[in-house]
């Protein structure tokens, strides 16, 4: 089941903690936003997957690990990477394809990595990282800590086979991963395209024999709330979980993808963005008195300056240089 929408009311003494989720989220929103026209305008190459709209999934579920957690995602990865901690510098840079990104220009927006931050990428291949993040929470079990794995991935990578065996291992062996399935209705180029909307991921985990919870992507509190809970398993039980998050992305599949009229309508589109998990938490923190309008502007006006820096910084970086073709990146 999917849960409610939180309704309860906001707890005062949490104010700093609500206004760093919102502001994640803004910092999210507005990079994507001007890494979406750096590659309009041809500035950025290769592929480009956008995460606007699905910022409370992010922004929800990091919030909830400890710093030596690992996380590995898909390519649509920004996000993950700005909220653990990477600098708007050293991503957008990455996007740019120069040397001063995360991985020195070489992996581009699908490939962001940063080890010291426990970021262990951005993956192009549908469910690939999967297994790479059971593996660590072997690694973890292994070790004798109480860190956690957390995985995001797409509901078409539930179709993959080495989804089935992470999970069917993570049980088996109680390992401390946290699966996060960020369902955002379509799998583009997948016989899920326009199906996904009804595919229940969650159902999959009792085949599997792990605790599972539907949650309502679009409301960063309850991403939380559940990541908390699954976060308490990992650590003092070793057990594994699956999350579904219910979410929607408000732009196309990638760049090359338009917003609406092939696969959804303008209709749907509409709808959902009533739901835009950044005005859903301001509307919230505004109405328990927690928010004003001058916060929020001077909150957005910062995040804008944060941005236009990395923009300019990975303007100006160099390219790499060609002998870097065979490097490696992590090399000191
Ligand atoms: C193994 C594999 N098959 C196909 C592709 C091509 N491909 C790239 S993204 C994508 C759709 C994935 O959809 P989903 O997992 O729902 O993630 P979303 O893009 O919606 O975030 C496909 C099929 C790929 N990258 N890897
Ligand atoms: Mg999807």
């Amino acid at each position: 089941m999917v849960q409610p929408a939180t309704t309860t009311r906001l707890d005062p003494e949490r104010l700093d903690f609500y206004h760093t989720l919102l502001r994640q989220m803004l910092l999210v929103r507005r990079f994507e936003e001007k890494a979406g026209e750096a590659y309009a305008q041809g500035k950025i190459g290769g592929f480009c997957h956008l995460y606007i709209g699905q910022e409370a999934v992010a922004v929800g579920t990091l919030a909830a690990l400890r710093e030596d957690d690992y996380v590995f995602t898909s390519y649509r990865e920004h996000a993950h990477a700005l909220v653990r901690g990477m600098s708007a510098r050293a991503c957008m840079a990455e996007l740019f394809g120069k040397v001063t990104g995360c991985s020195r220009g070489k992996g581009g927006s699908m490939h962001l990595f940063e080890a010291k931050l426990g970021f262990l990428g951005g993956h192009g291949i549908v469910g690939s990282h999967i297994p790479l993040a059971a593996g660590a929470g072997f690694a973890i079990k292994y070790r004798g800590t109480d860190q956690v794995s957390l995985c995001s991935f797409g509901e078409a990578a539930a179709n993959i086979g080495a989804f089935h065996e992470s999970l069917n291992m993570a049980a088996l062996w109680t390992l401390p991963v946290i699966f996060l399935c960020e369902n955002n209705r379509y799998g583009m180029g997948t016989a899920l395209e326009r199906a996904s909307a009804v595919y229940h991921i969650a159902d999959r985990a009792c085949a599997h024999e792990m605790d599972s919870e539907t949650v309502d992507g679009m409301d960063v509190l309850a991403m939380y709330e559940a990541t908390a809970r699954a976060v308490e398993r990992a650590r003092t039980g070793k057990l594994p979980t699956l999350i579904e998050a219910r979410t929607y992305r408000y732009m196309g599949h990638s760049m090359a993808d338009p917003i609406h009229g092939h696969y959804r309508t303008k209709e749907e589109l509409e709808e959902q963005k009533k739901k835009d998990p950044i005005a859903g938490l301001r509307h919230r923190l505004r109405d328990d008195g927690m928010l004003s309008d001058a916060t929020f502007e001077a909150m957005d006006k910062q995040v804008h300056e944060e941005v236009a820096d990395a923009l300019a910084f990975a303007e100006q970086s160099p390219d790499p240089d060609p002998a870097e073709l065979y490097t490696d990146v992590y090399r000191d």
